[in-house]
């Protein structure tokens, strides 16, 4: 199938058109305002560029027009505060969408995105790659299979390590990315979910630009999460060996995913491709989540509610 990639100069967009590859499919088209794409001649040497939105678009318009290599899917890794506009974009052209995470920053832009799917009759998808982590289903397993009566006390400590590119870049403009909290942390709240079930509580305790931590209760579990970007926040044990620690304990079993983080694109379009990928009603519930985080103000933890990061 022919694939388009909206963002093609960005942080994640190689994973992008590795997975295009790796699927069997073809780069055919691709847009970015920055041209420091040259990688696209490793994956899709004949592939079509453009700097500007209206060429790219007219372009795919063109392709459509003609019927014979118009386009099937588009892929959306722009800067997070365009996802709406770009899928949108997508669908209307006749193409399904898969777009990187958060889908977009309020519930209300979902409602919209799924008008759009009523009428184009095309679908979204959002690539959540943490649900693909091995270390992951373990834990679903193990819930599932202990079926217990009582919450887990979970300890969620999750450090991925930014440099000063990261704030200099539109990641770091919350307008664009939203926060660290929409980011990154969205990945996190999406997999507790599917976990520990609905989210009945929660609270943020602290909030800047690298870091942010707080309090989530789930009907299975009782959550103290901390997530950071800053190099300073790895644990000794790791520092100077990797850059990303990943940890979650429920009742002090330790299940760790700080590696295997990098090939779970391919995964993600292989399930997406396969009729099992996570559209709009799978994603709603950890948007909203990050969402109303993101208009709470920081309040002081209760007894038995912070991360020991922030003792
Ligand atoms: C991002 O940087 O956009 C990610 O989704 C990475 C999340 C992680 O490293 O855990």
């Amino acid at each position: 199938m022919n694939f388009a990639l909206i963002g093609a100069a960005g942080y994640i967009a190689p994973r992008h058109m590795q997975a295009i590859k790796e699927t069997g499919n073809e780069l055919v088209a691709a847009y970015d305002i920055n041209d420091s794409v040259g990688i696209i001649d490793s994956i899709s040497p004949d592939c079509a560029f453009f700097t500007e939105f209206e060429y790219f678009l007219e372009h795919a318009w063109r392709l459509r027009r003609r019927g014979e290599g118009a386009l099937d899917y588009m892929a959306v890794c722009s800067p997070n505060h365009l996802h709406s506009a770009h899928i949108t974009a997508g669908l209307q052209l006749g193409c399904d969408v898969i777009c990187e995470k958060p889908l977009v920053p309020t519930p209300a832009l979902l409602d919209e995105l799924r008008s759009v799917e009523g009428e184009t009759g095309r679908r979204v998808y959002s690539i959540m790659q943490l649900r693909h982590h091995p270390a992951i289903h373990e834990l679903r397993d193990k819930v599932i299979a202990e079926a217990r009566q009582t919450r887990y006390e979970v300890e969620l400590t999750y450090i991925t390590v930014r440099g000063p590119w990261y704030l200099a870049s539109w990641k770091g403009d919350p307008r664009k990315s939203f926060g660290v909290v929409a980011e990154i942390g969205v990945h996190f709240f999406d997999m507790l979910h599917l976990v520990f079930g609905e989210l009945q509580r929660q609270v943020l305790h602290y909030s800047d630009d690298h870091k942010a931590a707080g309090f989530l209760e789930y009907e299975k579990a009782r959550v103290r999460w901390f997530l950071s970007i800053d190099a300073e926040d790895l644990p000794e044990s790791v520092r100077g060996r990797q850059s990303t620690y990943r940890s979650i304990t429920c009742d002090g079993e330790a299940f760790e995913f700080s590696n295997g983080f990098d090939d779970l694109h391919s995964v993600s379009y292989r399930e997406i491709l396969a009729g099992r990928g996570f559209g709009i009603d799978t994603v709603r519930h950890c948007l909203e989540t990050v969402h109303s985080l993101r208009l709470a103000r920081p309040e002081p933890p209760r007894e038995g509610e912070a991360h020991p990061r922030l003792l």
